[in-house]
């Protein structure tokens, strides 16, 4: 069944990803899900670095954190327990702390992610993948 957002979906964001910022996304996994992601883009250049690339693997049964640096991903980082599972809906926090990504799935805190690049860098999002989009806020 298709989400409220058409994905792949990108957006500029309305401003920079600064400390301090929070991107609230609500979704279903679909039944037959193997990945999706979540990029915050320096650009909407097909070869946009990527501030923080965040990859739920029902395949893999982990999540990949990751980042772009002149076209090559950086050394994968993983989360712990398996945070999403195929037929279900969840609802998770990005935000942008002082340090790190912090990212909360559903009610429990999942990772905090080291900035690699400065978080303000990311000026875009993209949602792909496996996956449906229900609600997507920034604030
Ligand atoms: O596999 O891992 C993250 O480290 C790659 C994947 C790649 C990323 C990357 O193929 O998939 O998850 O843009 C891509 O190709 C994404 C979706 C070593």
């Amino acid at each position: 069944m298709a989400g409220l957002y058409k994905v792949p979906y990108r957006t500029s964001l309305a401003k920079s990803f600064e400390v301090g910022t929070v991107l609230r996304i609500r979704g279903v996994v679909p039944k037959n899900a193997d990945r999706f992601y979540i990029n915050l883009l320096c650009s909407d250049e097909p070869d946009s670095e990527i501030v923080l690339h965040f990859n739920p693997r029902l395949d893999e049964s982990s999540v990949v954190f990751n980042t772009m640096e002149c076209s090559a991903w950086g050394s994968e980082e993983r989360g712990g327990s398996p945070a999403f599972q195929r037929g279900e809906p969840f609802e998770l926090h990005l935000i942008a702390k002082k340090e790190s990504f912090k990212v909360v799935v559903g009610d429990s805190d999942y990772h905090q992610f080291s900035y690699r690049l400065p978080p303000e860098r990311a000026l875009w999002m993209e949602v792909g993948g496996d996956v449906q989009l229900e609600l997507v806020k920034v604030f």
